[in-house]
């Protein structure tokens, strides 16, 4: 709570105002960001679902992996583990001996996530570790087991360059030689298509982002009228960068009152809520630059919207 606050007041003291995405993940949160995956606007999902189902094989081929040898599969941020479920069954029924630990900031996702996998392949043997992926990045380092490690979904796009570095860099610094790392990003592409992606008509994205306006409410006892904001995403190609921003629509003061704070906001006044980086080979070798990984293949969908690179220690 005390750093949730700290974040607040930090983000909306900035100029322009600010506040970090990883706030959107409460129960509501959750909830929306599940009903996002199954838009059709939101390509990801699909493309990256399509590489798991339809290249297991290869992908497996890919990962070299020796079957004589216990290895761990960890997976950063495993929300529903729906993609990873493919490769799992695939790499049982070709027999490799392996843990699967999946990783989740939300307790919510790892219980559900872990009932699924009891009924769907019983005989998996399943560790799951709540926590934020820098808490948890110090932990794997315990085990001298070969490891697997895979973070889907674009979840990098939600960090600055200079934090997917570092993160990249102290993730490289916990493993060991010849370890894995199976990166999914999604790729730059012409905004006709990552625009709706972060704009739906529905509007379920609109309410994912002002979700965070109404987590302060409830949480810090703020009262943000949510009528009076508008969701903005904005992209250009040549950045590949989509940015969602949350729009004062009139001139207005907020109180939080566990912070005894008022905010002001500007008619058209913007609060940067998210950044959704876009990736190629230049800008994904750029951030691993520093690390000890290489990329070694990538696995791209037929579409070429997304990719899942393949990075060796
Ligand atoms: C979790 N993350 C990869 C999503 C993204 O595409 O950046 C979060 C999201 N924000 C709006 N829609 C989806």
């Amino acid at each position: 709570m005390e750093q949730f606050k700290k974040d607040i007041q930090l983000g909306l003291s900035n100029v322009p105002k600010t506040l970090p995405s990883k706030y959107f993940y409460n129960k509501k949160g959750d909830k929306l960001f599940q009903e996002i995956m199954s838009m059709p606007e939101y390509y990801l999902t699909n493309a990256e679902f399509e590489i798991f189902s339809q290249k297991t094989k290869e992908l497996i081929h890919l990962l070299n992996l020796d079957k004589e040898r216990h290895f761990e599969l960890i997976e950063l941020g495993a929300g529903d583990g729906v993609k990873t479920i493919e490769l799992l069954k695939e790499l049982i029924t070709q027999g490799f001996n392996f843990s699967y630990l999946p990783v989740d900031i939300s307790a919510n996702a790892l219980a559900g996530l872990k009932e699924k996998l009891h009924i769907v392949l019983p005989t998996l043997d399943v560790r799951t570790k709540q926590g934020d992926y820098f808490e948890v990045l110090a932990g794997i380092k315990e085990t001298k087991k070969p490891k697997v490690i895979l973070f889907l979904g674009s979840n990098i796009g939600n960090m600055l360059d200079d934090k997917a570095k570092s993160f990249i860099y102290q993730l490289g610094k916990n493993v060991l030689p010849d370890d894995k790392l199976l990166l999914g990003v999604d790729l730059v592409k012409p905004k006709e298509v990552v625009l709706p992606a972060y704009n739906d008509k529905q509007g379920i994205t609109k309410a994912f982002n002002l979700n965070l306006l109404d987590r302060i409410n409830e949480e810090l006892g703020a009262d943000f009228n949510l009528d009076e904001f508008d969701h903005q995403p904005e992209y250009t190609e040549e950045e590949g960068i989509a940015k969602s921003f949350l729009v004062s629509k009139i001139h207005q003061v907020v109180t939080i009152k566990s912070m005894g704070k008022v905010f002001a906001f500007k008619a058209g006044e913007k609060i940067h809520t998210e950044i959704s980086r876009k990736y190629n080979d230049a800008i994904l070798n750029n951030i691993i630059k520093e690390t000890d990984f290489k990329l070694k293949e990538k696995l791209t969908d037929t579409k070429g919207y997304f990719a899942d690179y393949l990075l060796v220690r």
